[in-house]
């Protein structure tokens, strides 16, 4: 886990999931060339442009994510998510997000809609603010840009 402290409007939690850990290394037709470094990077720098630090975890294990969830009660003002292929899966990560009542936005690098069928619903969705799909890592910074014009 990496942190970011320059401001003062609060730290936006910045979550990856499963495989995120590969980014830039392989099928970059689907995901882009960008590693999960630049990836936690740019999100930081536009967070900071805002007037937000971070704190990034990526994560492959469900309970590490859910326990990062929990931890930002109370330490985090919103959430960031790309939970990854457990977006199909996890009743528990969509429970979290519920269960901690923090602003959370859903990202996704790829257009998950024009892709197989088992991506085209998402667990977590009907509890997260706003949803980003198909718009490539920059998904994550217009995720930062909702929270930097709905927090106070
Ligand atoms: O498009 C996204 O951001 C996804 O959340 C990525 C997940 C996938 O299961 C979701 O359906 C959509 C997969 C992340 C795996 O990332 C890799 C990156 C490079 C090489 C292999 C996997």
């Amino acid at each position: 886990m990496t942190s970011s402290h320059a401001a003062d409007r609060g730290t936006l939690l910045i979550l990856n999931g499963p495989n995120l850990n590969l980014l830039g290394t392989r099928e970059p037709e689907i995901y882009g060339a960008s590693t999960l470094a630049d990836v936690e990077q740019l999100t930081t720098a536009a967070a900071k442009a805002a007037g937000f630090s971070t704190t990034c975890l990526q994560s492959n294990h469900e309970g590490a994510l859910l326990d990062a969830i929990h931890a930002a009660r109370g330490t985090a003002v919103g959430i960031i998510i790309n939970a990854g292929a457990y977006t199909h899966t996890s009743v528990a990560l969509r429970d979290a997000i519920a269960g901690v009542e923090l602003p959370t936005v859903e990202v996704h690098i790829s257009n998950v809609h024009k892709r197989e069928e088992f991506r085209h619903h998402s667990y977590l969705s009907a509890v997260c603010n706003a949803v980003i799909v198909g718009a490539g890592v920059h998904g994550y910074e217009l995720a930062v840009s909702y929270f930097a014009k709905t927090l106070a």
